[in-house]
């Protein structure tokens, strides 16, 4: 999947009336990385804020000799329990992939070294969370009419979406058709109100919106990484590599993350052993030691979703240190809804949609939406 959704929580309330608004049901092949209500739809689409593509490009081509340098490893202060430490360094960032324009071009990126949770925050890590605080999540609260004035008001009940395939053969241009919002669902509940966790306490914790994240990290004194902190950590010290551990997707024939196999949506053969998610660490770590950097669930970043930002930090000819993402949000596939960027890909991933398991890809959100395959990890970090 290269989105959550494609339309949040105020768009899975009203989901079918913006479908008959659009009246979109086919797209061009290969353009699902950028889908969303009103996606492919280019000449929509405006140009970047400072600088063209091909600007962009010519920038950072006199700059390819540059040779990336990770910190010397020396962790800063003491260790945290089921943390790494992050060297930080220079980096390059981004991806040079035909299907992912929002991932071009290269461009030079420079952290500082963090702390970064081993794994994804588990529903028993959640679950400690909540019981020490009594959090409620956004899921488990019935949306407000005043939040959601399109919404139907018999549409307006706890809950959350949920990836629910058709039983057969359906065209990918409408995601519609493969997720639900499902009232009950939450991260309690990851399928609705019939199915529970007691099997699946190391499982990622499912169906987080931004606040929740957000609030789980203040509680256990972390935050959530920026998005160049992810893909320096998910690369593992590795050059422009294709994926994590290198430009193989299955080295030695190999399932290096959960990720989707069989005939998207409505086949999931499950041959990388899940068909959902995986308990953390079901799959060989990356080389800093980080598990599920890459599948399993999509994890929140701290940025802003803007497509042309790459673009705008590679035009500044510089190398840009400590980046916190752009200062608002704009998707041209669905102008007007802002999204924060998330990281990683998920266990519906795959290269029949859209492979943003890949190190440079992208993912974007509305952050009062969780789904069943979006959660997140923390860092600790000299911010
Ligand atoms: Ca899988």
């Amino acid at each position: 999947m290269g989105i959550t959704l494609g339309c949040g929580l105020a768009g899975a309330l009203i989901c079918r009336q913006r479908i008959a608004q659009t009246g979109e049901s086919t797209t061009a092949a290969g353009t699902y990385c950028d889908k969303g209500i009103g996606a492919a739809k280019p000449q929509a689409r405006p140009a970047p804020a400072k600088v063209t593509t091909a600007e962009a490009s010519a920038l950072t081509a006199t700059d390819t000799a540059w040779i990336p340098k990770i910190n010397p490893n020396k962790p800063a202060g003491h260790a945290h329990d089921g943390m790494i430490w992050i060297p930080g360094g220079e980096f390059w960032m981004g991806a040079d992939d035909s299907h992912m324009t929002d991932a071009k071009p290269w461009h030079r990126v420079y952290v500082d070294g963090f702390w970064m949770d081993k794994t994804e925050v588990t529903n028993e890590q959640f679950e400690q969370f909540v019981k020490a605080t009594g959090y409620v999540t956004v899921a488990e609260i019935k949306p407000r009419l005043e939040d959601y004035p399109q919404a139907k008001p018999e549409n307006l009940v706890a809950g959350s979406v949920v990836f629910s395939p058709p039983d057969h053969e359906v065209e990918l241009g409408n995601h519609f058709q493969w997720w639900s919002y499902v009232a009950g669902a939450n991260w309690r509940h990851s399928n609705g109100p019939a199915s529970d966790i007691q099997n699946r306490k190391n499982h990622p914790v499912v169906h987080i919106a931004y606040a929740d994240a957000l609030a789980y990290c203040k509680w256990a004194g972390k935050r959530l990484p920026t998005e160049a902190e992810f893909e320096f950590a998910s690369r593992g010290g590795l050059d422009r590599k294709r994926y994590d551990w290198g430009d193989e997707f299955m080295p030695g024939g190999k399932h290096m993350a959960n990720t989707f196999q069989g005939h998207f949506p409505d086949m999931n053969t499950g041959e990388d052993g899940y068909t959902a998610t995986a308990p953390v660490a079901s799959f060989p770590p990356n080389n800093y030691g980080l598990f599920d950097m890459a599948g399993n669930v999509w994890e929140w970043t701290s940025d802003w979703y803007r497509a042309d930002y790459y673009q705008t930090l590679a035009a500044s000819g510089q190398v840009v240190v400590n980046p916190t993402g752009p200062a608002d949000s704009f998707d041209p596939a669905e102008p007007g809804v802002v999204k924060r960027v998330m990281r990683g890909g998920s266990f519906l991933c795959t290269d029949q949609y859209c492979s943003r398991y890949m190190a440079g890809g992208r993912g974007k959100g509305e952050p009062d939406t969780g789904t069943n395959h979006l959660g997140f990890r923390c860092v600790i970090g000299a911010k």
